[in-house]
């Protein structure tokens, strides 16, 4: 860390000359996040000219105050007053009260926990069967045979999405993650399939395309109660073929890989399946599958002494801020019996994950058929990390598992 003047404000603000998006940094953030916490509440990003947020209250602070950090110029790194998106802005994620509200209550009615509730029995129905299959192969990749399957039928099934071809809907996520951040390799090689993968995605938001049961009819439901327009529910389809795969695939692989690197907290949860709840919260507590988003700011703020000025990008480190020792004891080790409740990794305040009670339903019921049926889950090989300019997750999780 180094200290520098400001553009000219005159308070000395803290430095940090590194790309927070490198490959390596990336790949294991942590040393970086500490490096950030430690060096102030908020930091001069230099590599890009923009602000870093690693602490838990400050991260947590600037969730909660959407009318100083907007989300209505993007919630990436590219200004939308500067910059044409590339694609329309999501009228849900990237819209500010009271635009966004009318999207939000929609949305909030179609994922409430009623409208979860229904989805339980089927779930757990697949969760069952495919975790008995694995557990007869004894050896399998928990990302590509269960982190990405799991998600991939159950999720646009409940949505109401025709069978066949989901891969796309994979594809489609790692594209809209790795736009949040710079223009760098991870970014321009995933925008390379954008024609070919939107394509698909938007063809999909249509009305006629989804089954008259699922969760997409439902949202289109506002449009002919005049709540919403036919074209704002087709977007409202759109962020949750965005948000609500890729999120979820990350988050059963990163609670697969801390259980299997931690033999005896798999222990603990296979012998006390009540804690799965907890365990999947310790989850995004650790090893956060959302890692960061950006905000902008609509006037001049300051920060913890440090003055930001108007219309500037500050880029929060969720992921640093649920292992920040300020707010979390022994924050670097995983205990799934840990109160984990109160982490940032559903994001907070009007933009706070949406879809969290289904993110929660599907890592339930998947971990709860493996404490039925598995004794233990060992790594039998790396982990292969999975690169992406928001997420955090793996590729390949090699794993053996043992019956009960
Ligand atoms: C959307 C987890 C963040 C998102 C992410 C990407 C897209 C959207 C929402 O939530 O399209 O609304």
């Amino acid at each position: 860390m180094q200290v520098s003047p400001t553009n000219g404000i005159g308070a000395d603000r803290p430095v940090n000359a590194q790309d927070p998006f490198d490959l390596e940094i990336l790949a294991n953030p942590y040393a970086f996040h500490e490096e950030l916490r430690e060096a102030g509440p908020i930091v001069w990003l230099e590599h890009y000219g923009l602000w870093g947020m690693g602490r838990f209250e400050e991260v947590h602070a600037t969730l909660n105050d959407w009318q100083t950090f907007c989300s209505s110029a993007g919630v990436g790194i590219s200004d939308f007053r500067k910059e044409k998106p590339w694609r329309e802005p999501s009228i849900l994620l990237e819209k500010d009260p009271p635009e966004h509200d009318r999207a939000r209550s929609a949305m909030t009615k179609v994922l409430s926990p009623v409208a979860i509730r229904k989805l339980r029995a089927d779930f757990e129905a697949f969760a069952e069967e495919l975790v008995e299959q694995l557990v007869a192969k004894g050896e399998f990749d928990a990302v590509t045979d269960l982190a990405e399957v799991f998600p991939l039928k159950v999720f646009p099934d409940a949505l109401g999405l025709e069978s066949g071809e989901r891969d796309y809907l994979l594809r489609y996520g790692n594209i809209a993650f790795n736009a949040f951040g710079p223009r760098n390799s991870l970014f321009e090689e995933s925008m390379a399939e954008m024609p070919e993968v939107a394509k698909w995605i938007n063809a999909r938001c249509d009305r006629a395309k989804l089954s008259p049961d699922g969760l997409g009819a439902e949202i289109f439901g506002f449009a002919d109660e005049g709540k919403i327009t036919e074209h704002e529910a087709g977007m409202l389809v759109r962020s949750l073929l965005t948000a609500g795969v890729d999120t979820t695939v990350n988050g059963i692989g990163c609670a697969l890989r801390s259980l299997a690197a931690h033999p005896e907290q798999w222990a603990a949860l296979r012998d006390d399946p009540t804690l799965v709840r907890n365990a999947f919260e310790e989850t995004l507590r650790y090893d956060s599958p959302v890692q960061t988003f950006f905000r902008t700011t609509t006037r001049p703020v300051d920060i913890g002494g440090v003055q930001v000025g108007e219309g500037e990008k500050v880029l929060m480190f969720l992921g640093a801020a649920n292992r920040d020792p300020r707010k979390w004891e022994n924050a670097d080790q995983f205990d799934i019996r840990r109160k984990a409740a109160g982490h940032v990794g559903f994001g907070s305040g009007v933009h706070g994950c949406v879809g969290q009670m289904i993110a929660r339903l599907e890592a339930e019921v998947v971990l709860k058929a493996l404490t039925k049926r598995v004794h233990t889950l060992e790594l039998t090989g790396e982990p292969t990390p999975k690169l992406n300019n928001t997420l955090r997750g793996w590729a390949h999780i090699p794993v053996r598992v043992t019956a009960k």
